[in-house]
């Protein structure tokens, strides 16, 4: 018998999930009307009433949602409740550049621990397991989503968080964790290190394990399993959303499924922005359907996949979202921190003894991303002494330290070395090859 955390939501109809995803994004909409004075001023603008949805396909009269009108309204314009209603705040690297907040009242905490529950549920675990928890506790939504859930399901969650890779062998073998989470990068280096201390991380005795947070690809999802021998599930999610546990995969590995009754999801082309059909792949948005601090709609989540709405052997009837294959913006995760080339560009503008041509080189040399950032050195510099050198490559190092939280190896280049072009300039070279 597969267990299923919430029978009632998980196996509903699709009759019954239209109905109540109906009514919940009528309200959403009502909701943000009334209370977001920025949702207001855009429906106005484009003359959307709440009136106007009528059935589930006018959500297309809704305008999309993105990074931008969360960057406006920084930090708390989006927040559909009173400041005292909002218990937690989180936001989507911890990092300065990036300011994307998301708010939880009470309610949404609640619903956020119920969607990791039933995810924890799907990979087969329990009350009677050990969590070891690395994702980080603090602004990022990965530590304290998965956290709440643990708790929810009556599980044991060993809060360690990230880093410390040679405690973390340690705890696991003493504290006998039985399931496991992490970046799919972090999972990798874990059983690297494991190794090198001696340990056998197939011996560790994992029954499961759930990751997510950045792009992986098949291969390394074998890897993970047969490093730790045990089965690894996705798990996706954003911090404007709610964090992780908006889509889990159950044991079909077969695409996670995306908890309907929370979420509304569509695919767009994200040239057109037009709606796409069923299995075509596309770019996904996303309405929050009960969330209550900080309700979302049509957020364009810039994150590639399709939908698949065949009843999955599990019993569960929500839609699957395929696994993440790209972007449809620059955006980058390295090391689990969503990066985009803009905040290097602002780091280096501040340098006057480099031009702003650059390009930011990403590898994944063993397991570990790395990431470079070369960038042109001024012609007085470049004939300059080494010593000056190292500290304008220091200097660098911290402004982009600071702007986007993690410290980059810094390539100063000779003058008109990297490639000029007329179009989009090529920033971002990837060599990670996680498509
Ligand atoms: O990464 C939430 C999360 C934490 C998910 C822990 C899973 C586990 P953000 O930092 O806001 O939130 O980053 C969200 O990360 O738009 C995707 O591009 C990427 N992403 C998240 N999960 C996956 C995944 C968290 N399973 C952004 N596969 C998203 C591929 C993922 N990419």
């Amino acid at each position: 018998m597969v267990k299923i955390w919430n029978d009632n939501a998980e196996s509903m109809s699709r009759g019954d999930i239209e109905e109540l995803q109906l009514k919940n994004l009528q309200a959403t909409v009502k909701n943000v009307f009334e209370n977001v004075p920025h949702y207001k001023k855009k429906y106005s603008e484009i003359g959307v009433y709440p009136e106007d949805i009528q059935q589930l396909g006018d959500i297309e009269k809704l305008p999309f949602t993105t990074k931008e009108d969360l960057r406006e309204t920084y930090p708390y314009g989006m927040f559909a409740v009173s400041p005292k209603e909002i218990i937690e705040v989180h936001s989507s690297s911890g990092t300065t550049g990036k300011p994307v907040v998301s708010g939880y009242t009470r309610k949404d905490i609640d619903g956020w621990a119920e969607l990791i529950a039933r995810g924890l549920t799907m990979m087969g675990i329990d009350e009677d397991d050990i969590i070891q928890n690395t994702h980080g506790y603090g602004l990022f939504t990965g530590g304290f989503g998965v956290h709440y859930g643990a708790h929810k399901i009556g599980s044991t969650v060993i809060p360690i968080s990230t880093g410390q890779t040679r405690r973390q062998i340690e705890i696991m073998e003493d504290f006998k964790a039985t399931a496991l989470i992490f970046t799919p990068s972090y999972g990798l280096y874990l059983a690297e290190v494991a190794k090198e201390e001696g340990v056998d991380p197939k011996n560790l005795g994992l029954k499961a394990i759930g990751f997510g947070a950045e792009m992986w690809t098949e291969e390394m999802r074998k890897k993970i399993e047969e490093s730790f021998n045990a089965p690894a599930y996705n798990i996706y999610g954003l911090t404007e959303l709610i964090g992780p546990g908006v889509a889990v995969e159950c044991k079909q590995q077969q695409g996670l499924h995306i908890s309907e009754d929370f979420f509304f999801p569509e695919i767009i082309n994200s040239k057109t922005l037009e709606t796409l059909d069923e299995g075509k792949k596309g770019e996904l948005v996303l309405t929050s359907l009960k969330r209550e601090g900080m309700p979302i709609l049509r957020f364009r989540t810039k994150d590639i996949t399709s939908l698949d709405y065949e009843k999955c052997d599990c019993g569960r009837t929500f839609v699957r979202m395929k696994r993440i294959t790209g972007r449809s913006d620059d955006m980058l995760k390295v090391k689990g921190v969503a990066i985009f080339p803009s905040q290097i560009e602002k780091a280096l503008l501040k340098v006057s003894e480099v031009e702003p041509h650059y390009q930011i080189i990403v590898t994944r040399p063993n397991i570990m991303d790395d990431i470079e950032v070369k960038v042109e050195a001024t012609e007085n510099l470049f004939f300059d002494e080494v010593k000056e050198m190292v500290n304008i490559k220091n200097k660098i190092g911290n402004y982009i330290e600071n702007e986007i939280g993690i410290r980059v190896k810094v390539t100063l280049v000779e003058p008109k070395s990297i490639p000029r072009s007329e179009g989009k300039a090529q920033r971002v070279i990837d060599n990670r090859n996680l498509h």
